[in-house]
């Protein structure tokens, strides 16, 4: 028995990347079950659930249901103390906890503004001052964790922690939408934007399901701002190099083209999230580079 966690689409749910980040960013196993938000998916997938409304919600694998994000790091961070969710050392971990509880809690203009969308960048979205004022806060925040707890790293209170992920679909949106942030807020932006698990985690939003309309907006668009994707293309035909899936060993059923070459996989799923963002993937690096 591993965790379970039911979550949202991965280009939009932000609550549910938070969640998943606690594992995936720590080293932690879960199995996954998505529900396609504004369908009846969640409630579905949430009867086994009960009585949680909201993605995500984990099942440990003694059987507790846990919902709300907060608490999942929580009862992560205690079950797995060796896995450094929250900082060790007191200082710090406190001050982690004080940035995740204001997270849970705030920001509601920009999350209301700017609700996350991992598929687009767009240069200008009138940010009201409402946002603005948000911005501003983060920006005070992000500079007092890293002062307060002198942290040497580009994280917040040392080692990347629970505080860091719960600011990741932030840091998506600045991206996103081109919010305007000073230069350090700016680095830690950055920072998420090429993380290991939120690579993965957007290779995946990018094509697990069909555009969701709430999210559409008409900005003008540019580019993704995190690292540029090696230009793999999704193919046809079986002959690749590697006859077995490199994440499940399976027969190659799926195939994508790189630099001349053709690797496989065994659905189409895992071939187009290694299309998405090819360097997300070790297992996959580990193939293109032997
Ligand atoms: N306070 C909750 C918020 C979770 C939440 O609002 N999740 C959204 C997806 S990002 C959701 O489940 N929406 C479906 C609904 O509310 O019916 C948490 O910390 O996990």
């Amino acid at each position: 028995m591993i965790y379970t966690l039911a979550i949202g689409d991965r280009a939009y749910s932000s609550w549910s990347l938070r969640g998943w980040l606690l594992f995936d960013a720590f080293g932690l196993p879960v199995k996954t079950h998505r529900a396609r938000l504004y369908t009846d998916e969640l409630a579905t997938i949430l009867r086994d659930y009960f009585p949680a409304r909201t993605a995500p919600t984990m099942r440990t694998p003694d059987g507790t249901v846990v919902a709300e994000t907060i608490a999942i790091a929580e009862e992560l961070a205690t079950r797995h103390p060796d896995a450094a969710i929250w900082p060790t050392d007191p200082h710090a971990r406190a001050t982690a906890r004080v940035l995740a509880a204001e997270m849970h809690a705030g920001f509601t203009a920009l999350r209301t503004h700017c609700p996350m969308n991992l598929r687009v960048s767009y240069t200008d979205c009138q940010p009201p001052q409402a946002v603005l004022d948000d911005l501003k806060r983060l920006e005070t925040l992000w500079a007092w964790a890293r002062d307060t707890t002198r942290s040497t790293t580009q994280w917040l209170c040392g080692a990347y922690s629970a505080a860091d992920a719960f600011f990741a679909p932030v840091a998506s949106r600045i991206a996103g939408y081109n919010l305007p942030v000073n230069i350090d807020a700016m680095a830690y932006v950055n920072a998420h934007l090429a993380q290991p698990s939120f690579r993965r985690w957007r290779a995946m939003g990018m094509v697990d399901g069909p555009d969701q309309d709430f999210y559409r907006r008409d900005y003008p668009r540019r580019d993704w701002p995190g690292p540029a994707r090696l230009a793999a293309q999704a193919t046809q035909g079986l002959d690749a190099e590697n006859t077995a899936c490199p994440y499940s060993g399976e027969p190659v059923t799926h195939t994508l083209d790189l630099n001349g070459r053709r690797f496989g996989f065994c659905n189409a799923f895992c071939r187009d999230k290694t299309v998405a963002d090819a360097e997300a993937w070790p297992k996959f690096m580990a193939l293109y580079q032997s």
